[in-house]
């Protein structure tokens, strides 16, 4: 049952998928209402959706900060699998033809229909380091694909140093079994023997230039390069197609720092996203114990990692001075204690579920579930869980053009969630 489209009916047993009817064991989310009516699945109590204890007892810089009421999808909506044959698929995204390019962690791309039927594995692209949190990582298409078939990829690199976080690029074949000249046209120095930590995501700008996340490769030595405009971790860059820092970074005319350099003081980036409207770039990060946070992007800005955070050490000690304030660096948006571990993430853009318009859909790995993100004025107004019952750790998710969003999981499936048929 693993190849075709498997469609799930909501609270039947363990294969249920969240879905509006009140029915909050088959949702898991613990704050759906108890009518049963479809048409009323609102939430009615406000309360926050996280209820567990906090790691720490600092408080939020503005109100709404964290645990923001809990909202519920009014509408009927479904999650179902299309298929659990990927092998630790990282990135997803929409091609031309409706189907979907994905990176799997371990060095291949897999085509997959809105049916759900998989291609073989796409070889070609450089050899990655896949150990630990490594791998072939985040992947987005020239906007140009239907022409010049250009795709452009993140992966974790071996170098003599340890490894890195790399940028690379290559056409995909007419016959769509390879990745032909893939070349590799940037590298986030300096290397570094930690697994962890590479960030990954790639997205275009309006102009054509990349928008790269990367992390600050976790262990204690490298966090504060996070910190350094001498260094390319913990950074979002902007890079032309060649690798070259794009025209018109803030740190352009900067000598002591990296021209593609576009905002630091991040921890580990595994979410960008542009918001469909006002156009800025927003991202998601990983706190520590506590401190996971969404961020809108303003070039030149310093977003505060390792000095202020709202988390904790894992072992329990406060993190530096142990401050979540300070003047000249930026507040998230939003955060989590406990975590959400945010991976991918997205702002629907579709027509068919209109209460979503805009929202930001967050991939959530250890809290599996996907979270959504009510945003009015650049704040977080409501959020929500979807399929938390589910017990997937969701990577990444996306637009499908025909008004659902797709999500990839690391136990190898691909969600179509969207307006219940
Ligand atoms: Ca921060």
């Amino acid at each position: 049952m693993h190849k075709n489209i498997l469609p799930f009916i909501c609270g039947i047993g363990l294969m249920a998928v969240a879905c509006n009817n009140g029915d909050s064991k088959a949702a898991g989310n613990g704050h759906a209402d108890s009518s049963n009516n479809v048409a009323t699945g609102a939430d009615t109590t406000g309360k926050p959706v996280e209820t567990g204890k906090a790691n720490t007892d600092y408080k939020p810089a503005f109100p709404g900060q964290t645990r923001i009421a809990g909202v519920t999808t009014k509408a009927a909506w479904e999650g179902k699998v299309l298929t659990t044959g990927l092998s630790n698929p990282w990135g997803i995204v929409e091609m031309p033809d409706g189907r979907f390019l994905i990176t799997e962690k371990g060095g291949t791309m897999r085509i997959v229909t809105k049916e759900g039927k998989l291609s073989e594995k796409i070889k070609g692209a450089p050899e990655v380091n896949s150990g630990g949190q490594g791998g072939l990582l985040g992947l987005t298409l020239d906007p140009g694909f239907s022409k010049n078939r250009m795709v452009y990829w993140v992966f974790s690199e071996k170098n003599p140093d340890g490894n890195l976080t790399a940028v690379a690029k290559g056409k995909l074949a007419d016959d769509e079994k390879s990745l032909q000249n893939a070349t590799v046209i940037y590298r986030a120095t300096p290397a570094h023997n930690s697994t962890l930590h590479y960030g990954g995501r790639i997205l275009f700008d309006k102009n054509g230039y990349l928008m790269v996340s990367t992390g600050e490769r976790s262990d204690i030595e490298t966090r504060p390069l996070a910190q350094s405009l001498q260094a390319a971790l913990g950074k979002v860059l902007r890079i032309t197609t060649d690798g070259k820092p794009a025209p018109g970074n803030p740190f352009a005319k900067d000598k002591n720092a990296r021209p593609e350099i576009w905002s630091y003081g991040h921890r580990n980036v595994q979410g960008l996203a542009w918001h469909p409207v006002t156009g800025d770039l927003w991202e998601g990060e990983f706190g520590p114990r506590g401190g996971d946070e969404i961020n809108r992007i303003e070039p030149g800005k310093n977003y505060g990692w390792p000095t202020i955070t709202y988390g904790i050490e894992y072992a329990g000690p406060k993190i530096g001075d142990g401050i979540q304030q300070k003047e000249g660096m930026e507040q998230p948006v939003y955060y989590w204690d406990p975590v959400l571990s945010p991976s991918g993430m997205v702002f629907y853009s579709g027509d068919s579920m209109p209460e979503w318009k805009n929202n930001l859909f967050i991939g959530g790995l250890s809290s599996t579930h996907i979270a959504r993100l009510v945003i009015v004025n650049n704040k977080v107004t409501g959020e929500e869980r979807l399929l938390a019952g589910e017990n997937e750790r969701f990577r990444d998710i996306t637009n499908g053009s025909d008004g659902a969003l797709y999500a990839v999981t690391d136990g190898g499936k691909l969600y179509r969630i969207g307006k219940k048929n």
